[in-house]
């Protein structure tokens, strides 16, 4: 049986990682354990329902998107690696700790509209190095490709932590004592698949590539692509990105034509590129459709892209379709 802090260890002797990197992930991953404390209660601790608040993405806010946004704004704060935190609940950085050489971007609650109807929602994470000088927004502006770690906490059936440090992927899963044990080590997504995510109610709204795309997968064997296809929505991108982690699949959150301005609905800093590099680490592929996701150079924190994800086969095609 191999823990979290064995692990760790093992990472960080086989690859000299820095004792503050270590640090900074042990800080994220005892946060959400504590978060995942608050999620099991549901009802029991009136921790469900809104939060009477809005964010900087002019969505309400849920109580626990409230509540484990601070638990991760006070653990980060009290850890001396991490010099700032850049988080989907907060409009702009928080400077954290001067010495720290660590930037850490968070979605402290994704999926927040399933909490109410007892649905798999999670936590993902994104580490940075903090880039010489002062702190100011544009040291968070990093692309993808320069993330020195990144993974997820599910709050699912089984509470699941996955993590890339960037040689593969550790799933761990939480114990009773509240203990991450490993749980398999470097699982890889197959290049094709016969299943995809996508929001079908937005139809109308895609650009042509995608309505394409989608019916030819609707078509099945009969169809181009010469198969049939299942297809999944869980309306939280850390669990589909899971699924498809463990099974294979393609998510596509693509651009639509509700708000022609908007490149999608995602965000990339604590959303896409996060997901991305979890899943590249594990032989997936993910774009905004015309490039690789981990290449785009980012404008701003809280940056809407659209997201196409998954199996490399399928990533692939979608990408072609927009040249
Ligand atoms: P829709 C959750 O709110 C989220 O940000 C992602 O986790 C999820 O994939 C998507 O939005 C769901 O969006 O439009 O289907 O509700």
């Amino acid at each position: 049986m191999t823990t979290f802090a064995d692990y760790l260890h093992k990472q960080s002797t086989e690859f000299s990682l820095d004792n503050q990197l270590i640090e900074t992930v042990r800080t994220i991953v005892n946060a959400c354990i504590t978060i995942n404390s608050q999620v099991r209660l549901g009802a029991l601790s009136g921790v469900l329902g809104e939060a009477g608040t809005g964010n900087v993405q002019g969505e309400a806010q849920k109580k626990l998107d409230v509540i484990a946004n601070q638990i991760l704004i006070d653990a980060l704060k009290n850890c001396p690696a991490v010099a700032g935190l850049a988080s989907e609940e907060e409009d702009d950085f928080v400077s954290t700790n001067e010495q720290g050489q660590y930037l850490v971007l968070f979605d402290p609650l994704d999926g927040s509209s399933n909490i109410d109807v007892n649905l798999s929602i999670g936590t993902i994470f994104s580490i940075l190095k903090k880039p010489s000088g002062s702190l100011n927004t544009a040291s968070f502006l990093q692309k993808g490709s320069e993330q020195v770690g990144a993974g997820y906490v599910l709050y699912g059936p089984q509470t699941l932590l996955v993590l890339t440090l960037k040689h593969g992927v550790a799933i761990f899963t939480l114990n009773a004592q509240s203990e991450f044990i490993l749980s398999k080590l470097n699982p890889t997504v197959s290049e094709q698949t016969a299943e995809f995510a996508i929001n079908m109610s937005n139809q109308r709204h895609w650009e042509a590539p995608v309505q394409r795309y989608i019916s030819e997968l609707l078509a099945g064997k009969d169809g181009v692509r010469g198969k049939n296809y299942n297809m999944r929505w869980v309306a939280s991108m850390v669990a589909e990105v899971h699924r498809i982690l463990m099974r294979g699949g393609v998510f596509l959150y693509p651009k639509d034509n509700r708000d022609p301005s908007r490149a999608g609905k995602l965000r990339l800093m604590y959303e896409a590129n996060p997901l991305s590099l979890v899943l590249e680490q594990a032989g997936a592929a993910s774009s905004n459709a015309h490039q690789r996701m981990l290449d785009i150079v980012p404008e701003g924190l809280h940056q809407r892209v659209a997201v196409i994800l998954g199996s490399r086969e399928e990533v692939d095609y979608v990408t072609q379709l927009h040249q």
